[in-house]
């Protein structure tokens, strides 16, 4: 049977460049060594750019920025916990442009750190020019009131607010970021000559995981998109990966639809709670640290990470696998998660 064929191409949308260009892709060798199966590389979009130390959702943003001047934007507005990375991109984002952000930061994570509203992330937006406005609310990645009245200010006083929903998802054009991210993997694989079976992906608002999707959905040799969840609402972030994956796959005329094999997420190393660390998560941030150097974050990474090292060591991911691990960013945050390093 033949291939549908792609008719509009991902290089088609207006792309505002935001990154240095293709994040790097290396082997972690010892890690791979220490684990004694799958070969293990990384992705780093921790290091994609200079602004503010980059991460997901400078990559997401480049597909939105171009929507936000087209409209006139005076002011992005957007939403996260008190440690979002998130709103800390969009706030560099801003800054760059020369427009306003104006971010909603709600109490996501009930986390006992004093300084949990000083450091990190919201040290970072502050010092970009946010105006940062903390308010008392629950974890969630739909719409929100607060969020609502943001924007209401900003038009009332006569500027243009555009809505970045949490973690740039929830957005017409929020997974295009990452399907363009599998067409550079395909690039690099071709220059490294590897081909990475396997991708490990964190996914809780979703466009992340549902864009890799999409994006490999369109090329001619198959591969495993593994999402580990670290939302610790599996249902919910299942939900939302597969309907950004298939209005993106749509977008990008896929020409066809994504089969329910092709959506995978994984639950196991988010722990009960979003953005609360358990055992799992410290031993791989400690892991990862110590053999390779490279930093990985108590709320995603580190649980992504958990996730992969598992597969790895009960054989699920066997010898024979290359394993692409995203690095998605998020190192900020740990300056609120610095009680758990003490010993
Ligand atoms: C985040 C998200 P998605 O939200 O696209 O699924 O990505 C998950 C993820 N890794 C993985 C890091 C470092 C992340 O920051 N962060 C959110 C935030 O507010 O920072 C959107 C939740």
């Amino acid at each position: 049977m033949a291939e549908a064929k792609r008719i509009v191409a991902i290089s088609d949308f207006p792309r505002y460049p935001l990154l240095f260009g293709p994040s790097p892709v290396h082997p972690l060798e010892r890690l791979s060594d220490h684990l004694g199966g799958a070969r293990i590389w990384a992705k780093r979009e921790d290091c994609n750019s200079g602004l503010a130390f980059g991460g997901n959702k400078t990559r997401k943003l480049e597909y939105l920025v171009p929507d936000a001047l087209a409209q006139g934007a005076t002011h992005l507005v957007s939403i996260g916990g008190v440690q979002s990375n998130h709103t800390r991109q969009v706030a560099a984002v801003a800054a760059k442009l020369g427009l306003k952000a104006r971010l909603v930061q709600e109490s996501w994570v009930d986390w006992p750190d004093a300084v949990n509203d000083r450091v990190g992330n919201i040290l970072l937006s502050r010092i970009m020019g946010a105006d940062v406005e903390l308010v008392d609310a629950g974890f969630g990645i739909g719409f929100k009131e607060s969020w609502e009245n943001a924007l209401e200010e900003i038009r009332a006083a006569g500027g243009v607010p555009y809505a970045i929903p949490a973690g740039a998802s929830d957005h017409r054009l929020g997974g295009l970021g990452f399907a363009n991210w599998a067409d550079e993997v395909a690039q690099q694989e071709q220059e490294l000559g590897v081909f990475f079976d396997t991708i490990i992906v964190c996914t809780v608002t979703g466009s992340t995981h549902a864009g890799m999707i999409a994006g490999f959905a369109g090329q001619d040799r198959p591969r495993r998109v593994l999402g580990i969840d670290a939302s610790a609402k599996l249902d919910e972030t299942r939900a939302q990966v597969e309907k950004i994956a298939r209005n993106t796959a749509e977008l990008i005329e896929l020409g066809r639809d994504l089969r329910d094999d092709e959506i995978t997420v994984l639950a196991g190393w988010a722990g009960d709670y979003y953005g609360i660390p358990v055992q799992s998560t410290l031993d791989a941030i400690r892991l990862t640290g110590s053999l390779e150097g490279v930093i990985l974050d108590p709320v995603y990474e580190g649980k992504s990470m958990a996730g992969l090292i598992d597969l790895v060591r009960t054989g699920e991911l066997g010898r024979d696998c290359n394993v692409l691990y995203a690095h998605l960013g998020g190192q900020p945050a740990l300056n609120a998660y610095s009680a758990l390093f003490k010993n």
